[in-house]
């Protein structure tokens, strides 16, 4: 397979201005007829023109309506080359055929219970015709889609419906007319038999626009949440980004097999059933929560990602990392912020460092790249999302805004690159970031370390910072780079101390925001080490450290336990207390690993429980940050910060400080249960969710105790559930102990939810997930199950996906569960390549110390293996 780097980036010698497109959907074979009005890209280009293709059936083709003789172009498995197009402006027409029903890639045009389908994001689009399959080739699309009247009813594609009517032999048509410019991976067409909910929105301008979310009719009851998360989501980019939405029409369409979340084809974004529909009984807190944030993401990546759009592959970042953050900052916004960051640097602590610490590292922007469908990663989407967030930070709200208005103004309509948005950030305000560009070529996490001290005489708290960011396949030597820090500075009574000038780089800033006190101040570091020094303090602080966690970093500091004691009980950064538990639990759970390793007995010791404890009682916290708040790391966490990872020792700790945990507090998790049932018809708001979330994880602390009492508990709050987010709750702590009662609880809950296949893929994933000695064999097993599909992407990440982020199944000592997934990996190649970054990123994702490079895996030919595996 050939490498394509960045730095090898041309533009394309040809444009494409029109592109009228015509499928004849068929049950055997459809015919796609491709019309471009092509124009030189290049003054006086006489280069052949070369077409990307896959899988395609070439029947002919034609340059100004003249059948092209065979001498005059060649055709290989990956191109159709024209060798000597003419001069100017020309037409090109392209037939040919394509089998949707034998595509298992789910890529391109396919066949998903019966209905058609397209995907072609990445580089799909050139499996249903010959194209120039590139973001920088912008065209206007008409799509004339023509089939079976009964069994293809609903005809959809971008833009507008601008004709349609019935043809003879049962047939009808439709004609759509997108009157954007977009790359031909924002291309859709959807056909089958679907019904849909409609409603409307009118947008700041007055427009009423149509929204339709297409299901099978069935499922149509449960597109309510969906639908109210679109007008949400249209409400806030108009609130907050001013951004309006720009058809009259917008189309969701549901499809049970789809390799990713979603898509965001222009007004017809395709969505996996999961992130769409939802009720009370058969869907969690947490699914109406992805439904929010990805209905959110597909219809932000409108204005990024499709108006504006990336100039290559590489500045994937640009659209994915901009359009998370601006998903993750709806989510906040809707529900309570700083849960939401606390959930979000989570995810990137466990998901994305251990990517970036190992064999997989890469910048946000790659350099090179084999299959882009292996870039889709958490480095590029949730460190990206971090990189944009740190303009955020730097400029504050009004600052960002006023260079996202600049970014809009300037390339409204264009393909283009990080340095454009980091243009428009620094223009807007008049600002330059000095090495702020490392962070779009460097990779590996950058460590920061922090040493405080105090001198009362001067009553100056200098902060000294050094950087440090490690070496990573290809990169040894590393640029310092530029890193916001956030700080304020606590007093003995817990308050903030107003700063009021702070000095560094030899120069004295005074700090204030029109004259009223600051309570944290951004510290722009920026070199190899610096010291900033706070003048006018009268007491020694305790220092609040990258406050609202301002950069994707590890930070090193000097504070002592009972500083971060003292942080967990009073900073007034909700973010900070959190993390300030966090880094205290990390501590406690390091050395109790070295105790296992050296077979001491583990103790726990009591101020981290009486920490904990008071979080539990407190009666002002938010519920879902207690909840946060006593949930220890995770297991992938510590895993990454070891030298050596040990998944046994570090399983064995968790699992003690869990249960003694449970011992110790049990009167107050009772409580906690008890107080915090409710008989109230479910809804899905911040206090109803954060309720249900403190109630559920004091629920799995007391399951792990395995007493009558607590096992008697859980089955009655299993019971009595009225909605799945407490009734999954209660069968997860009840399936924690093997056991009758595990094998029962599980059985009830397959036989009560088996029609549901979306219940039944969270009954695989959980049994997936399980620490119970023996899973390899367990997960085997399922994969035989009935319920079980290798060609659905869901199953197939439920199961084999949750098996990777396993705690301990995965990394048996025996090497089952590496083999396990080795043989598994090669058997899903065959059918749908596109699976494994998914799930191996899943299982990266999930935190483990899963070395592909490491893995056994014959060398296949494919491209998509042989990403990784090289
Ligand atoms: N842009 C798509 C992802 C496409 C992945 C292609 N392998 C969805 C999203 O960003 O939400
Ligand atoms: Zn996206």
């Amino acid at each position: 397979p050939k490498e394509i780097f960045l730095k090898d980036y041309k533009k394309p010698d040809y444009l494409f201005d029109t592109v009228d497109l015509e499928f004849q959907l068929g049950d055997e074979k459809t015919m796609v007829t491709s019309k471009i009005a092509v124009s030189p890209g290049n003054e006086g280009t006489s280069s052949p023109l070369a077409l990307h293709g896959c899988d395609l059936k070439l029947l002919s083709i034609k340059i100004n309506g003249t059948e092209l003789k065979s001498d005059k172009y060649t055709v290989d498995p990956r191109h159709l080359t024209i060798l000597t197009p003419p001069a100017g402006v020309f037409n090109m027409e392209i037939v040919t055929e394509i089998y949707p029903q034998l595509n298992t890639s789910l890529e391109g045009l396919y066949r998903s219970t019966g209905n058609f389908c397209t995907q072609c994001e990445a580089e799909g689009f050139r499996k249903i015709t010959y194209f120039q399959d590139r973001p920088d080739v912008m065209a206007k699309y008409t799509c004339r889609i023509e089939g079976d009247k009964t069994l293809y009813p609903v005809l959809l594609s971008n833009g507008n419906l601008i004709e349609q009517g019935d043809l003879e032999g049962g047939k009808h048509y439709a004609l759509w007319e997108d009157p954007f410019k977009k790359p031909c991976y924002l291309f859709a067409l959807v056909a089958g038999q679907l019904e849909c909910r409609e409603d409307s929105f009118v947008t700041c301008s007055g427009r009423k626009v149509t929204l339709r979310i297409w299901t099978p009719a069935q499922d149509l009851p449960k597109t309510s949440h969906a639908m109210y998360s679109l007008k949400e989501a249209m409400k806030w980019d108009e609130e907050v980004f001013g951004l309006e939405y720009d058809l009259d029409l917008f189309n969701i369409v549901v499809v049970p097999d789809f390799n990713m979340g979603a898509m965001e084809n222009k007004s017809l974004n395709v969505f996996q059933s999961r992130l769409v529909l939802a009720s009370p009984e058969a869907a969690t807190d947490g699914d109406y929560a992805a439904i929010l944030g990805v209905i959110g993401h597909e219809y932000f990546h409108n204005w990024t990602g499709n108006r504006v759009t990336c100039r290559d592959w590489f500045q994937l970042t640009l659209k994915e990392g901009l359009t998370v953050f601006r998903d993750q900052e709806f989510s906040s916004d809707l529900g309570c912020r700083t849960v939401k960051r606390i959930a979000d640097v989570s995810k990137l602590r466990s998901y994305q460092f251990p990517q970036d610490a190992g064999p997989m590292a890469h910048p946000i922007r790659p350099l090179s790249y084999i299959k882009m469908d292996n870039f889709y990663t958490g480095t590029g989407l949730r460190k990206g999302a971090e990189v944009v967030r740190m303009y955020k930070t730097m400029f504050g709200a009004s600052g960002f805004r006023k260079g996202m208005d600049l970014y809009f103004q300037r390339h409204d309509g264009q393909a283009v690159t990080c340095e454009d948005f980091y243009a428009a950030m620094c223009d807007a305000n008049n600002a330059h970031l000095p090495n702020f560009l490392q962070w779009y070529s460097q990779a590996g996490t950058p460590t920061v370390k922090v040493t405080s001290s105090y001198d009362e005489g001067s009553q100056a708290f200098s902060l000294k910072l050094s950087q440090e960011v490690p070496p990573t396949p290809g990169q040894p030597m590393k640029e310092p780079m530029f890193i916001p820090v956030a700080v304020g500075l606590v007093d003995s009574t817990g308050k903030d101390m107003p700063l009021t000038s702070i000095y560094s780089d030899g120069r004295v800033q005074t700090l204030s925001n029109d004259g009223h006190p600051i309570f944290t101040t951004v510290l722009q570091f920026k070199k190899k080490e610096e010291e900033f020094i706070f003048n006018n303090v009268p007491e020694r602080p305790v220092p609040s450290l990258l406050r609202g966690y301002s950069a994707p970093i590890r930070l090193d500091s000097d504070l002592t336990e009972s500083d971060l004691y003292f942080l967990l009980a009073n900073d007034s950064d909700e973010f900070n207390r959190w993390e300030a538990g966090q880094i205290l639990a990390r501590k406690l759970m390091f050395s109790l690993v070295a105790d296992f390793q050296q077979q001491k007995t583990l103790a726990l010791n009591t101020k981290f429980v009486d920490g904990l404890r008071a979080i539990l009682r407190s009666t002002s916290l938010d519920k879902e940050f207690i909840a946060k708040a006593i949930t220890l790391p995770g297991q992938g966490e510590i895993m990454d910060m070891m030298s050596i990872a040990d998944p046994d020792a570090v399983h064995a700790v968790r699992t003690f400080i869990k249960k003694e945990l449970a011992f110790q507090l049990k009167d107050d998790l009772l409580a906690a249960v008890t107080s915090n049932r409710s008989s109230e018809a479910y809804a899905f708001n911040h206090d109803s969710v954060a309720r249900r979330a403190l109630k559920n994880t004091c629920l799995a602390y007391l399951a792990s105790l395995n007493e009558p009492d607590v096992t008697e508990l859980a089955l009655n709050e299993y019971k009595s559930a009225t909605n799945m987010t407490e009734q999954f709750a209660a069968l997860a702590a009840l399936s924690q102990n093997p056991g009758q009662v595990r094998e029962d609880a599980l059985l009830d809950f397959y036989n009560k939810w088996q029609q549901d296949y979306l219940v039944v893929s969270k009954w695989f994933a959980l049994q997936a997930t399980s620490d119970i000695p023996g899973n390899v064999a367990n997960v085997q097993k399922l994969l035989a199950h009935p319920a079980f599909d290798m060609r659905n992407p869901n199953k197939v990440y439920s199961l084999i996906g949750g098996f990777c982020g396993s705690p301990v199944s995965f990394h048996a000592k025996d090497g089952s569960g590496y083999k396990f997934l080795g043989e598994v990996v090669l058997q899903l190649d065959k059918i749908n390549p596109q699976w494994h970054p998914a799930w191996f990123q899943r299982s990266l994702d999930g935190g483990d110390m899963m070395r592909p490079d490491k893995l056994l895996l014959s060398p296949a030919g494919d491209d998509h293996l042989s990403q990784w595996t090289l």
